[in-house]
């Protein structure tokens, strides 16, 4: 690591007052440009022990940054990981403020939750597949701490991967009903359609982004616990939101995810 438990410990306040102030900064590599992957995790899970220090409860894991479209977007090339806290759950159908958010932007996600846990490395689609207990469609709104969404790889990382708020909806299947690779997701915002995609978007299957999660934990000595809601990453581009803007995302065989933002 390139940087000190002092200036970790300092980042992650910045970063994490940002988000609670809603107020945007720029990328924490412009001042810390020797800052590695390590540094990046450490400044994240930095912010985790905060949060649950105040008591929030980590409700989840998050894979970021796992379809082409989102890559392509973001003009990065590898997938990213971070966790959603409880106070970041909305309710399916609510309305959302925008009063604690700087500028944000919806993805349609397939997510899952675990009945056994998983381990890497060499974890792969298979075990995941074994592993999911159900099935269920999720909207995360992503929230950059970063001026206009600028950042590298490294500076997202630290930020908890833009997570800001998500939602759960729809109704929740048996993997065994399902192929998660042709499973179509409709993205419609104030009625229109803005995005579409197949769950295959996400990394080839998105048993295959938890597979990654499993791998890169492993590779710190941790493992994803049975009973785990996990997101598997936008399987379109994220599309920016604003007030007054009612987003709705039909995913198939799953019902789907609505809510609205004021
Ligand atoms: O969940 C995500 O894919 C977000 C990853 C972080 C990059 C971004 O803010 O788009
Ligand atoms: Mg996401």
């Amino acid at each position: 690591m390139a940087l000190d438990q002092h200036t970790i410990a300092r980042l992650a306040e910045h970063l994490e007052t940002a988000e609670l102030q809603a107020r945007d900064v720029t990328k924490i590599t412009d001042d810390h440009p020797e800052m590695d992957w390590a540094d990046a995790y450490a400044i994240q899970e930095a912010i985790r022990a905060r949060k649950e220090a105040r008591g929030h409860r980590t409700v989840g894991l998050k894979c970021g940054l796992t379809s082409y479209a989102k890559m392509k977007q973001m003009g990065v090339d590898s997938p990213v990981f971070g966790f959603v806290s409880d106070y970041m759950a909305c309710p399916e159908g609510s309305t959302i403020p925008m009063a604690g958010l700087i500028h944000p932007k919806v993805e349609a996600e397939i997510c899952i939750v675990t009945k056994a846990p998983l381990t890497g490395p060499g974890c792969h689609v298979g075990a995941v597949l074994a592993a999911i207990d159900f099935v269920i469609p999720g909207v995360e709104i992503i929230d950059s701490r970063y001026r206009d969404f600028k950042f590298d790889l490294k500076s997202v990382i630290a930020d908890n991967t833009s997570a800001s708020r998500f939602v759960t909806g729809g109704r929740a299947r048996r993997p065994d009903d399902l192929d998660l690779r042709t499973l179509g997701v409709v993205l419609e915002k104030n009625g229109e359609i803005v995005a579409m995609a197949a769950g295959a978007a996400v990394m080839g299957h998105p048993a295959a982004a938890v597979a990654a999660l499993a791998n890169h934990l492993g590779a710190r000595g941790q493992s994803i616990p049975a009973g785990t809601f996990i997101m598997t990453g936008g399987v379109t581009e994220a599309i920016a939101v604003q007030a007054g803007d009612q987003v709705n995302v039909r995913f198939q065989d799953l019902g789907s995810v609505s809510m609205r933002f004021a």
